[in-house]
């Protein structure tokens, strides 16, 4: 795939009513949620929950396409056939977490480095050849004092920007995804100062690294306070400071913003990405790129139980209806009890 198709397929990757399943946890943070629900983290378990999410029905009615992780990929539905084509013959781009991680980064006091570099041209190869269209890589940056520092932030765009070049020259989509935590007390504006520099430092580095801006799709955190700082800002300061950043951060040649929820709530996440688009127009597409702001219900409902995955599924897909009209300004809080 290259140039035109690269760029056909960030558009229709952020394309209006639709937003991005991110279903891409890693084994860990499969252990964590699997745990949580009191469920015993097997592969087998790993592979019925990622069968039900990627073969609910009409899933394509609000899922452009789905992350996957490549544990995901070499697996197979219960019938036999490889849960990439489940995805593919569901009407959803299927896509792949390419990074190996946040590592420790050398002379810093814990901040992290996100590791995958080493090897990934013939990864990427691969995945080219078991069909994934786009990719993605995950930094992560927290806020207290002195972070992120300089030292963490330019590490991890360096990073970001390698890995989207790489992707490119295999043909493949990057969803370039540096995230600002939002752990800890930390006020709106030290999110805006914190994400306004990750982000310059992130579009400097994929400048200088050769990545056409047509063919990508960033995964921003929006800009949101600490989740245990009081008082919480209104949705209005959330989604004003949100587009002021990315406005002032992200060009305009990026075809869409697909958010991560970052740990908010479910319906949280939905009221924010619909007030941020009536804030509209916006110089770019703004969706959703959910994990558990769509998945965090749907296993909770699932609960590792036969019985339960047509809810289940009825439930990512009501999720994936929210989101879609949150994603168009269409949202509101209503629709959560109609
Ligand atoms: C689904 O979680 C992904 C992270 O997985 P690992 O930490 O296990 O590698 C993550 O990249 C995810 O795609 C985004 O953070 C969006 O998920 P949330 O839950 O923040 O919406």
């Amino acid at each position: 795939m290259f140039g035109d198709d690269m760029r056909l397929t960030a558009q229709q990757m952020v394309a209006p009513g639709k937003g991005i399943l991110a279903a891409d946890e890693s084994t860990g943070t499969m252990d964590k949620r699997l745990h949580a629900e009191g469920l015993e983290s097997t592969e087998e378990v790993r592979r019925q929950y990622r069968e039900l999410i990627v073969s609910t029905p009409k899933l394509d009615n609000s899922i452009s396409g789905v992350i996957l992780f490549d544990e995901t990929i070499r697996q197979n539905s219960s019938e036999g056939t490889p849960l990439r084509r489940v995805v593919a013959d569901n009407g959803v781009t299927p896509g792949i977490k390419v990074d190996k991680g946040a590592k420790p980064l050398a002379a810093t006091d814990g901040e992290k480095v996100t590791e995958g570099l080493d090897g990934l041209r013939d990864r990427l190869a691969e995945y080219v050849d078991l069909g994934m269209k786009f990719t993605k890589w995950r930094a992560v940056l927290d806020i207290g004092q002195d972070r992120p520092s300089d030292r963490a932030v330019r590490a991890n765009a360096h990073a970001l920007g390698r890995y989207a070049a790489l992707s490119q020259e295999a043909g493949l989509v990057p969803m370039v995804e540096p995230e600002v935590l939002m752990d800890g007390d930390h006020s709106l504006q030290a999110a805006e100062e914190a994400t306004t520099r990750t982000l310059r430092a992130v579009f400097e580095e994929l400048a200088a690294q050769g990545v056409e801006l047509e063919s990508m799709v960033l995964k921003p955190n929006m800009v949101v306070a600490g989740k245990d700082h009081q008082p919480q800002p209104s949705i209005d300061e959330v989604a004003e400071t949100t587009v002021r950043t990315l406005r002032r951060t992200v060009p305009s040649a990026v075809p869409g913003i697909a958010f991560l929820s970052g740990g908010q709530s479910d319906e949280m996440a939905t009221t924010n990405l619909n007030a941020i688009n009536q804030l509209g127009p916006l110089p770019w597409q703004v969706t959703f790129s959910f994990g558990r702001g769509l998945l965090a219900p749907t296993l909770h409902e699932w609960s590792g139980k036969s019985e339960n995955v047509e809810r289940a599924q009825e439930t990512l897909a009501r999720r994936g209806k929210l989101n879609a009209a949150a994603r168009d300004g269409r949202y509101n809080a209503e629709l959560e009890h109609a």
